[in-house]
Formats: C-alpha cells, structure tokens, sequence
C-alpha cells in the first residue's frame, strides 16, 4: 500500500456514498502509463493511474496518482464544479518528492476577495482550517502568483515525518471532503446571467492558471515524454477550455 492509496480509496468510498456518480471519460492512453526511469540499481517503475467521475452539480472530479517508490508519491485530486453553480474548487496536491513532503489542501474560492463568497465558503471552514493548522504549520515559500487562486483556509504545509501525512494530512483531507461535499448539497443553481458570467471567468482563469503553471510538467515530461504530458495536462487535468470548445 503506497502513501496516498488510503487517500484515494476514503475519496472514492466518500463520493459514491454521497453523490450520485456517473462515469467521466478518460483518454484513450491516459488512465495508466508507465516507465521505467533511473540507472542501474536505481532504476524504479513510475506508474501513473488516473480516475475521474460526475456528478450531479459537479463537472469534473479527478484524480491523478503518481507511483514510484518511496521518495515519488504523488495524489493531486481535484473537484470541478458545474459552471451554473458557484462552489469552489477542492484542490489537493499531496506530492512526495525525494527532498521531502508537500501537501496542499484547500477549497479554492471563485472570488477571492469577495466578501459575501467568503461568509458563504471560507468562514464555515475556518475552524476546521484552524484544528488541522495547529499540527500542520505554514509550509512557507510560496509562489505569490498562486495567491489568489487560495482561500484563507489554505493548508499548505511540508511535514518532515511520513506518520504526520498518514495521520494529520490524512485527517484533514477527509474533513475537507467532507465539508466540500455539505457544500455541494447545499448548492442552488445560479440563474443571474451577470453572476453565470463571472462564474465561468473565474473558472477559466483558475483553468488557465493551473494547467500553464502545473508544477508536474517537468515531472511527467521526464518520465513520459513532452507530448504525452501536454495532452494529459489539457486533455485530462484541466480541461474545460477543450469541452468547451467542444472537442475531447
Ligand atoms: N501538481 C498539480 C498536478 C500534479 C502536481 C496536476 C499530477 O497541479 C504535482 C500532478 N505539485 C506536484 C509536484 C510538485 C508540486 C508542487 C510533482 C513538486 C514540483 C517540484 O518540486 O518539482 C500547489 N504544488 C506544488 C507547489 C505548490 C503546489 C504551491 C510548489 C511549487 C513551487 O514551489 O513552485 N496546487 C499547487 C498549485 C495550485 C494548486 C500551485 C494552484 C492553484 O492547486
């Protein structure tokens, strides 16, 4: 059992128990690759597997896991919601590298500096945020650009000890599901034309962001090649911009 497999089956198990889920095509190519990288005794199996659903009042949720040994593990999770609705994005990139761990968890507002989206998603998490903060502290160093793409309740922290992802990160990422999902029940559909409009703006421009800047790149271009890559980034991770255009 790799590091982040618990992860992904509470996540499966969560979804199916609470949403109605329907199938979401993955690419013909996408839903396993593998490679060998290294030299000599170093050499290991990098296998990538994705997963991906909908749901009512949900577009989009995927999961990407990166496995290949001990020191790369990587489950970047994320839930895209329908654009008639304005629920916020649930972002977790749990990520294992030979330096050490990176966890990010967060719901990721539409409008950041709104106030009245912030009372509606933000507040009601914050003390969750808070119990979690308290064994999980600021990872640091932090690309100021991503900044609004955050909520005040941003989880980002670089445990030392892997017990503190099995035990803490592990906790806090149920509850934010959990959360996540009080919220999705609790959704009503956006029928103001103006508010529709700025939904999927601020969709895209979290889209955009996410897939120009996503720290996997180099990553998956290593092990996978340069055209594999660009076709799981905006063909699978993020890509509302192509089911939109109405291709893929
Ligand atoms: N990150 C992804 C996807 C991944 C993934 C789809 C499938 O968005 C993995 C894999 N994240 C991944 C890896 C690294 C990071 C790092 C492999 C390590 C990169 C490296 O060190 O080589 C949050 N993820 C990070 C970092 C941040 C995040 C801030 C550190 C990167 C840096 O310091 O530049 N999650 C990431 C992010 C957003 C998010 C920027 C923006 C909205 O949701």
């Amino acid at each position: 059992m790799t590091l982040y497999q618990p992860f992904l089956d509470y996540a499966i198990a969560l979804l199916k128990d609470r949403l109605q889920l329907e199938s979401y095509p993955i690419p013909e190519g996408f839903e396993r690759k593998q490679a060998t990288v290294g030299k000599g005794k170093k050499q290991e199996e990098v296998v990538t597997t994705s997963y991906a659903f909908a749901a009512p009042k949900i577009r989009q949720i995927r999961a990407a896991h990166v496995q290949g040994g001990s020191s790369l593990q990587v489950l970047n999770f994320v839930i895209f919601p329908q654009l008639k609705y304005d629920l916020p994005f649930f972002g977790a990139d749990l990520v294992t590298l030979p330096g050490g761990h990176l966890i990010a968890l967060d719901m990721q507002p539409l409008f950041r500096d709104d106030p009245a989206y912030q009372a509606k998603y933000t507040e009601p998490l914050l003390p969750t945020f808070k119990a979690h903060q308290q064994h999980l502290p600021w990872g640091g160093d932090f690309p100021e650009e991503a900044r609004p793409f955050f909520s005040p309740a941003f989880l980002w922290t670089r445990p030392q000890e892997t017990e503190v992802v099995e035990d803490r990160v592990f906790a806090a990422f149920c509850d934010y599901l959990q959360a996540y999902l009080d919220f999705t029940e609790q959704a009503q559909e956006v029928t103001d034309s103006q508010y529709l409009e700025e939904i999927l703006q601020a969709q895209l421009s979290y889209l955009r962001y996410r897939a120009e800047k996503d720290p996997a790149r180099g990553m998956f271009r290593r092990f996978y090649g340069p055209e594999w890559t660009e076709e799981y980034i905006h063909g699978f991770l993020f890509d509302l911009e192509r089911k939109l255009a109405g291709v893929g």
